[in-house]
């Protein structure tokens, strides 16, 4: 009796991954398209051949609040998702390369965009229906001698569901709103390889997982009915 109940922990332990995850991964994907923004001129486009850079803040010598705007195909994972599965983010992370000269320190915000269906060729102010949602994440960025480096915010409260239509937009701006604070990072057009880009980490789960402890109990109890079963034919 007591080998049947060692056997059962053990069976038991073994198929609780099973039951709760069905395919896990990590992976990096690099920025689709990126452009910047500028509600006082919100019919003007500020793609690579226009605004060198993605800006975000005030620079004073600019005329406007600027916003940048990214977009990833996560159509890869959401392929994965078969019937009857689910998407569960573990962790994601938005990266992107601060390229200044003359910068000014302050928080550098990231929000979710109000659309997926824009063209960073084409895209302006007005057509990406302004603006952002709330701030996920806050880095706060300072003067000299942080230009030129990696910067990174945790995007990890992002549901799953604005990642099932295959797309996701990210805005980066700042707060407070204002002239004190001003960054530019590197557009993917720069061609320095520095592109801005996303780490999820996800799992592809069952839709209804069976709750854990159910699934050992229905286990012991079948594992229990087998010892019977055999101790009742031993006997006869
Ligand atoms: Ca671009
Ligand atoms: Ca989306």
């Amino acid at each position: 009796m007591r080998k049947f109940i060692i056997l059962f922990i053990l069976v038991g332990f073994s198929l609780i991954p099973v039951k709760t995850r069905c395919y896990s991964a990590a992976t990096q994907l690099i920025v689709d398209q990126d452009v910047g923004l500028n509600p006082n001129n919100p019919d003007t486009n500020y793609n690579w051949s226009t605004l060198r850079y993605l800006w975000v803040g005030y620079p004073g010598w600019r005329d406007g609040n600027y916003e940048s705007m990214f977009g990833f195909d996560v159509s890869s994972i959401v392929s994965q998702i078969g019937q009857g599965e689910t998407l569960r983010i573990n962790s994601m992370t938005f990266s992107a390369y601060h390229n200044s000269a003359t910068n000014k320190p302050g928080n550098v915000e990231v929000a979710l965009g109000n659309t997926d269906n824009w063209d960073d060729d084409v895209v302006t102010w007005n057509s990406s229906y302004g603006d952002h949602g709330q701030s996920i994440d806050s880095v706060y960025i300072n003067g000299n001698p942080s230009w030129y480096q990696w910067y990174e915010w945790n995007v990890s409260s992002i549901t799953p569901d604005e990642l099932l239509d295959g797309y996701l937009t990210l805005y980066l701006f700042t707060q407070p709103e204002g002239e004190t604070n001003w960054h530019n990072f590197e557009a993917s057009e720069y061609g320095a390889h520095n592109e801005a880009y996303l780490t999820i980490d996800y799992d592809i789960v069952p839709d209804n997982t069976v709750p854990i402890p159910g699934a050992v109990w229905l286990l012991g109890s079948g594992l229990f009915g087998l010892v019977v079963a055999r101790r009742k034919k031993r006997s006869v």
